[in-house]
Protein backbone atom coordinates (compact mmCIF):
# COMPACT_ATOMS: atom_id res chain seq x y z
CA UNK A 1 0.00 0.00 0.00
CA UNK A 2 1.46 3.44 -0.74
CA UNK A 3 1.45 6.14 1.96
CA UNK A 4 -1.19 7.86 2.35
CA UNK A 5 -1.59 12.20 3.96
CA UNK A 6 -4.53 11.98 6.46
CA UNK A 7 -6.49 15.22 5.73
CA UNK A 8 -6.41 17.74 8.49
CA UNK A 9 -4.36 15.72 10.90
CA UNK A 10 -5.49 17.90 13.72
CA UNK A 11 -8.97 16.36 13.11
CA UNK A 12 -10.53 15.60 16.58
CA UNK A 13 -12.47 12.18 15.67
CA UNK A 14 -14.16 11.18 18.73
CA UNK A 15 -15.19 14.66 20.29
CA UNK A 16 -16.82 15.28 16.38
CA UNK A 17 -18.47 12.17 16.83
CA UNK A 18 -19.03 13.13 20.48
CA UNK A 19 -20.56 16.28 19.39
CA UNK A 20 -22.18 15.24 16.73
CA UNK A 21 -24.01 11.86 18.18
CA UNK A 22 -25.48 14.20 20.96
CA UNK A 23 -27.00 16.65 18.03
CA UNK A 24 -28.49 13.50 16.69
CA UNK A 25 -30.02 12.05 19.42
CA UNK A 26 -31.73 15.21 20.80
CA UNK A 27 -32.75 15.85 17.14
CA UNK A 28 -34.22 11.97 17.37
CA UNK A 29 -35.95 12.86 20.69
CA UNK A 30 -37.61 15.58 19.12
CA UNK A 31 -38.62 13.70 16.11
CA UNK A 32 -40.63 11.18 17.90
CA UNK A 33 -42.29 12.92 21.08
CA UNK A 34 -44.53 10.69 23.74
CA UNK A 35 -47.53 11.21 22.63
CA UNK A 36 -51.27 9.04 22.17
CA UNK A 37 -51.50 6.25 21.56
CA UNK A 38 -48.87 5.92 24.23
CA UNK A 39 -47.76 2.12 23.57
CA UNK A 40 -46.54 2.79 20.20
CA UNK A 41 -44.35 5.69 20.56
CA UNK A 42 -42.65 4.41 23.87
CA UNK A 43 -41.90 1.05 22.07
CA UNK A 44 -40.11 3.58 19.23
CA UNK A 45 -38.30 5.65 21.22
CA UNK A 46 -37.40 2.56 23.76
CA UNK A 47 -35.57 1.27 20.40
CA UNK A 48 -34.02 4.57 18.60
CA UNK A 49 -32.76 6.28 21.73
CA UNK A 50 -31.13 2.85 22.78
CA UNK A 51 -28.02 4.02 21.61
CA UNK A 52 -25.94 2.34 19.02
CA UNK A 53 -22.83 4.18 16.91
CA UNK A 54 -24.98 6.74 14.75
CA UNK A 55 -22.77 6.03 11.85
CA UNK A 56 -25.39 6.87 9.15
CA UNK A 57 -26.56 9.75 10.07
CA UNK A 58 -22.88 10.88 10.74
CA UNK A 59 -22.08 9.95 7.41
CA UNK A 60 -25.17 11.85 6.30
CA UNK A 61 -24.49 15.57 7.92
CA UNK A 62 -20.67 15.06 7.06
CA UNK A 63 -21.25 13.95 3.11
CA UNK A 64 -23.71 17.28 3.10
CA UNK A 65 -21.14 19.56 4.67
CA UNK A 66 -18.55 18.31 2.18
CA UNK A 67 -20.14 19.74 -0.33
CA UNK A 68 -21.00 22.71 1.04
CA UNK A 69 -24.31 22.60 2.78
CA UNK A 70 -25.24 23.16 6.49
CA UNK A 71 -25.75 20.75 9.12
CA UNK A 72 -29.80 21.03 9.42
CA UNK A 73 -29.80 20.67 6.18
CA UNK A 74 -29.02 17.11 6.56
CA UNK A 75 -30.61 16.46 9.81
CA UNK A 76 -33.96 15.65 8.91
CA UNK A 77 -32.68 13.19 6.60
CA UNK A 78 -29.66 11.77 9.50
CA UNK A 79 -32.94 11.33 12.03
CA UNK A 80 -35.10 9.28 9.21
CA UNK A 81 -31.92 7.26 8.43
CA UNK A 82 -31.39 6.27 11.76
CA UNK A 83 -35.27 5.29 12.40
CA UNK A 84 -34.76 3.07 9.16
CA UNK A 85 -32.37 1.33 10.79
CA UNK A 86 -33.35 0.80 14.03
CA UNK A 87 -36.83 -0.50 12.49
CA UNK A 88 -34.65 -3.01 10.23
CA UNK A 89 -32.93 -4.00 13.80
CA UNK A 90 -36.27 -4.17 15.61
CA UNK A 91 -37.84 -6.56 12.73
CA UNK A 92 -34.17 -8.63 12.66
CA UNK A 93 -34.80 -9.47 15.69
CA UNK A 94 -37.79 -10.64 16.28
CA UNK A 95 -38.73 -14.23 16.98
CA UNK A 96 -39.67 -15.26 13.40
CA UNK A 97 -36.48 -13.95 11.80
CA UNK A 98 -32.83 -13.74 14.32
CA UNK A 99 -34.83 -14.18 17.23
CA UNK A 100 -32.89 -12.06 19.78
CA UNK A 101 -33.08 -11.47 23.34
CA UNK A 102 -30.60 -8.42 23.36
CA UNK A 103 -29.40 -5.18 21.18
CA UNK A 104 -27.55 -2.88 22.06
CA UNK A 105 -26.87 -3.91 25.65
CA UNK A 106 -30.87 -3.97 26.40
CA UNK A 107 -33.57 -6.41 25.59
CA UNK A 108 -35.43 -6.42 21.86
CA UNK A 109 -38.11 -4.24 21.43
CA UNK A 110 -40.37 -7.55 21.33
CA UNK A 111 -39.41 -8.90 24.40
CA UNK A 112 -40.28 -5.61 26.05
CA UNK A 113 -43.15 -5.01 24.28
CA UNK A 114 -44.30 -8.35 22.88
CA UNK A 115 -44.58 -9.17 19.02
CA UNK A 116 -47.15 -7.50 17.97
CA UNK A 117 -46.29 -3.89 18.86
CA UNK A 118 -42.03 -4.47 18.12
CA UNK A 119 -43.88 -5.18 14.73
CA UNK A 120 -46.09 -1.96 14.47
CA UNK A 121 -43.03 0.28 15.65
CA UNK A 122 -40.81 -0.74 13.24
CA UNK A 123 -43.91 -0.08 10.46
CA UNK A 124 -44.52 3.37 12.33
CA UNK A 125 -40.99 4.03 12.12
CA UNK A 126 -40.25 3.73 8.65
CA UNK A 127 -43.44 5.54 7.43
CA UNK A 128 -42.11 8.58 9.86
CA UNK A 129 -38.80 8.27 8.41
CA UNK A 130 -40.09 9.43 4.93
CA UNK A 131 -42.55 12.05 6.33
CA UNK A 132 -39.93 13.60 7.98
CA UNK A 133 -38.03 14.38 5.39
CA UNK A 134 -40.67 14.65 3.53
CA UNK A 135 -41.79 17.59 5.51
CA UNK A 136 -38.33 19.36 5.53
CA UNK A 137 -38.45 21.47 2.50
CA UNK A 138 -37.83 24.89 4.38
CA UNK A 139 -33.85 24.65 4.04
CA UNK A 140 -33.96 22.63 0.96
CA UNK A 141 -35.57 22.61 -2.29
CA UNK A 142 -38.53 20.40 -2.85
CA UNK A 143 -36.28 19.10 -5.84
CA UNK A 144 -33.60 17.99 -3.91
CA UNK A 145 -35.74 16.22 -1.76
CA UNK A 146 -37.50 14.28 -3.84
CA UNK A 147 -34.43 13.14 -5.44
CA UNK A 148 -33.08 12.19 -1.61
CA UNK A 149 -36.37 10.39 -0.55
CA UNK A 150 -36.12 8.32 -4.38
CA UNK A 151 -32.32 7.14 -3.21
CA UNK A 152 -33.57 6.09 0.39
CA UNK A 153 -36.73 4.56 -0.63
CA UNK A 154 -34.68 2.42 -3.13
CA UNK A 155 -31.88 1.47 -0.55
CA UNK A 156 -34.82 0.02 1.76
CA UNK A 157 -37.43 -1.73 -0.58
CA UNK A 158 -37.56 -4.83 -2.32
CA UNK A 159 -33.89 -3.97 -4.00
CA UNK A 160 -32.29 -2.89 -0.39
CA UNK A 161 -32.32 -3.99 2.88
CA UNK A 162 -35.00 -5.86 2.38
CA UNK A 163 -33.69 -8.18 -0.79
CA UNK A 164 -30.37 -8.62 1.07
CA UNK A 165 -32.16 -9.79 3.67
CA UNK A 166 -34.36 -12.18 1.94
CA UNK A 167 -31.51 -14.03 0.10
CA UNK A 168 -30.22 -14.57 3.82
CA UNK A 169 -33.20 -16.10 4.97
CA UNK A 170 -33.15 -18.41 1.91
CA UNK A 171 -29.73 -19.34 2.09
CA UNK A 172 -30.06 -20.16 5.73
CA UNK A 173 -28.51 -23.83 6.31
CA UNK A 174 -27.40 -23.96 2.35
CA UNK A 175 -23.48 -23.50 0.79
CA UNK A 176 -22.98 -19.67 0.26
CA UNK A 177 -20.28 -18.56 -1.99
CA UNK A 178 -18.25 -15.55 -2.28
CA UNK A 179 -20.84 -13.85 -4.63
CA UNK A 180 -23.65 -14.58 -2.72
CA UNK A 181 -22.30 -13.56 0.66
CA UNK A 182 -21.47 -10.33 -0.92
CA UNK A 183 -24.83 -10.03 -2.59
CA UNK A 184 -26.61 -10.59 1.22
CA UNK A 185 -23.64 -7.84 2.37
CA UNK A 186 -23.85 -5.50 -0.14
CA UNK A 187 -28.04 -4.97 0.20
CA UNK A 188 -28.47 -5.51 4.49
CA UNK A 189 -25.67 -3.35 5.14
CA UNK A 190 -23.92 -1.16 2.05
CA UNK A 191 -27.26 0.01 0.69
CA UNK A 192 -28.25 2.17 3.77
CA UNK A 193 -24.58 3.29 4.58
CA UNK A 194 -24.76 4.79 0.58
CA UNK A 195 -28.06 6.07 0.92
CA UNK A 196 -26.93 8.35 3.85
CA UNK A 197 -23.86 9.39 1.91
CA UNK A 198 -25.55 10.02 -1.09
CA UNK A 199 -28.45 11.75 0.11
CA UNK A 200 -26.16 14.17 2.78
CA UNK A 201 -24.57 14.52 -0.74
CA UNK A 202 -27.87 15.66 -2.70
CA UNK A 203 -29.07 17.66 -0.04
CA UNK A 204 -26.12 19.82 0.71
CA UNK A 205 -26.19 20.79 -3.34
CA UNK A 206 -22.93 18.66 -4.64
CA UNK A 207 -22.95 18.34 -8.25
CA UNK A 208 -22.89 14.73 -10.45
CA UNK A 209 -19.29 14.29 -10.24
CA UNK A 210 -19.29 14.85 -6.32
CA UNK A 211 -22.35 12.80 -6.08
CA UNK A 212 -20.97 9.76 -7.93
CA UNK A 213 -17.66 10.45 -5.89
CA UNK A 214 -19.17 10.17 -2.50
CA UNK A 215 -21.51 7.09 -3.71
CA UNK A 216 -18.04 4.93 -4.46
CA UNK A 217 -16.89 5.96 -1.04
CA UNK A 218 -19.57 4.79 0.35
CA UNK A 219 -19.56 1.21 -1.78
CA UNK A 220 -15.89 0.55 -0.31
CA UNK A 221 -16.51 1.80 3.42
CA UNK A 222 -20.55 -0.32 3.61
CA UNK A 223 -18.33 -3.40 2.15
CA UNK A 224 -15.44 -2.54 4.73
CA UNK A 225 -18.19 -2.53 7.78
CA UNK A 226 -19.17 -5.60 6.79
CA UNK A 227 -15.62 -7.50 6.17
CA UNK A 228 -14.98 -5.95 9.40
CA UNK A 229 -17.85 -7.11 11.45
CA UNK A 230 -16.92 -10.76 10.22
CA UNK A 231 -13.46 -10.23 11.72
CA UNK A 232 -14.39 -9.27 15.04
CA UNK A 233 -17.24 -11.98 14.92
CA UNK A 234 -14.35 -14.91 14.51
CA UNK A 235 -11.92 -12.81 16.60
CA UNK A 236 -13.99 -12.48 19.45
CA UNK A 237 -15.34 -15.74 19.09
CA UNK A 238 -11.47 -16.97 19.53
CA UNK A 239 -11.45 -14.71 22.92
CA UNK A 240 -14.24 -16.08 24.15
CA UNK A 241 -13.51 -19.93 23.52
CA UNK A 242 -10.56 -19.35 25.53
CA UNK A 243 -12.01 -17.84 28.06
CA UNK A 244 -15.03 -20.40 28.25
CA UNK A 245 -12.89 -23.69 27.09
CA UNK A 246 -15.15 -26.48 25.76
CA UNK A 247 -18.27 -24.21 25.05
CA UNK A 248 -19.18 -24.07 21.59
CA UNK A 249 -19.46 -20.54 20.29
CA UNK A 250 -18.36 -20.86 16.63
CA UNK A 251 -20.96 -20.57 14.44
CA UNK A 252 -22.14 -21.88 11.16
CA UNK A 253 -22.92 -18.75 9.38
CA UNK A 254 -20.82 -18.16 6.25
CA UNK A 255 -18.13 -15.15 6.77
CA UNK A 256 -15.54 -13.59 4.71
CA UNK A 257 -12.51 -15.17 6.76
CA UNK A 258 -14.71 -18.36 6.41
CA UNK A 259 -14.24 -18.44 2.66
CA UNK A 260 -11.08 -16.35 1.75
CA UNK A 261 -9.42 -17.25 5.57
CA UNK A 262 -8.69 -14.54 8.15
CA UNK A 263 -5.54 -13.09 6.99
CA UNK A 264 -6.49 -12.19 3.63
CA UNK A 265 -10.41 -11.07 5.11
CA UNK A 266 -7.91 -8.55 6.75
CA UNK A 267 -5.61 -7.74 3.94
CA UNK A 268 -9.26 -7.39 1.85
CA UNK A 269 -10.20 -4.81 4.42
CA UNK A 270 -7.05 -2.77 4.01
CA UNK A 271 -7.41 -2.40 0.49
CA UNK A 272 -11.29 -1.01 1.08
CA UNK A 273 -9.64 1.84 3.32
CA UNK A 274 -7.26 2.52 0.61
CA UNK A 275 -10.22 2.76 -2.05
CA UNK A 276 -12.50 4.74 0.02
CA UNK A 277 -9.88 7.23 0.61
CA UNK A 278 -8.68 7.24 -3.05
CA UNK A 279 -12.28 8.17 -4.14
CA UNK A 280 -12.03 10.77 -1.34
CA UNK A 281 -8.63 12.22 -2.45
CA UNK A 282 -11.07 14.16 -5.42
CA UNK A 283 -11.96 16.65 -2.37
CA UNK A 284 -8.41 17.73 -1.75
CA UNK A 285 -7.29 17.59 2.21
CA UNK A 286 -9.78 20.35 3.44
CA UNK A 287 -11.14 19.96 7.16
CA UNK A 288 -14.72 19.55 5.45
CA UNK A 289 -13.56 15.69 3.73
CA UNK A 290 -11.58 15.15 7.47
CA UNK A 291 -14.70 13.28 8.91
CA UNK A 292 -15.42 11.18 6.23
CA UNK A 293 -11.36 10.13 5.76
CA UNK A 294 -12.22 9.07 10.01
CA UNK A 295 -14.59 7.21 9.21
CA UNK A 296 -13.88 5.01 6.93
CA UNK A 297 -10.85 4.60 9.29
CA UNK A 298 -13.13 4.02 12.39
CA UNK A 299 -15.15 1.97 10.94
CA UNK A 300 -11.96 -0.06 9.71
CA UNK A 301 -10.27 -0.16 13.26
CA UNK A 302 -13.71 0.03 15.10
CA UNK A 303 -13.88 -2.88 18.69
CA UNK A 304 -17.76 -3.50 17.92
C1 LIG B 1 -36.13 -2.22 5.99
C2 LIG B 1 -38.54 -2.45 5.30
C3 LIG B 1 -37.39 -3.01 6.01
C4 LIG B 1 -37.50 -4.19 6.64
C5 LIG B 1 -36.46 -4.82 7.42
C6 LIG B 1 -35.13 -7.14 8.89
C7 LIG B 1 -34.72 -6.46 7.64
C8 LIG B 1 -35.79 -5.96 6.73
C9 LIG B 1 -33.44 -6.24 7.33
C10 LIG B 1 -32.33 -6.60 8.22
C11 LIG B 1 -31.27 -5.65 8.04
C12 LIG B 1 -30.13 -5.82 9.05
C13 LIG B 1 -30.42 -6.26 10.43
C14 LIG B 1 -28.90 -5.53 8.64
C15 LIG B 1 -27.73 -5.52 9.52
C16 LIG B 1 -27.19 -4.12 9.50
C17 LIG B 1 -26.09 -3.88 10.48
C18 LIG B 1 -24.69 -3.92 9.95
C19 LIG B 1 -26.35 -3.61 11.77
C20 LIG B 1 -25.37 -3.15 12.75
O1 LIG B 1 -25.18 -1.77 12.53
P1 LIG B 1 -24.37 -0.86 13.53
O2 LIG B 1 -23.08 -1.56 13.89
O3 LIG B 1 -25.32 -0.88 14.80
O4 LIG B 1 -24.25 0.50 12.97
P2 LIG B 1 -25.58 0.25 15.91
O5 LIG B 1 -26.25 -0.49 17.05
O6 LIG B 1 -24.27 0.84 16.31
O7 LIG B 1 -26.49 1.25 15.30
Amino acid sequence: TKPRISPAPEFQFEEYMKISGKRINRALDEAVPVQKPEVIHEAMRYSLLAGGKRVRPVLCIASCELVGGLESWAMPMACALEMIHTMSLIHDDLPCMDNDDLRRGKPTNHKVYGEETAILAGDALLSLAFEHVADATDKVTPGRVVRAIAELGSAVGSQGLVAGQIMDICSEGKDVNLKDLEYIHVHKTSKLLEAAVVCGAILGGGNVIEVEKLRKYARCIGLLFQVVDDILDVTKSSEELGKTAGKDLVTDKTTYPKLMGLERAKKFATELVVQAEEELSYFGSSTRVAPLYHLAKYIAYRQN
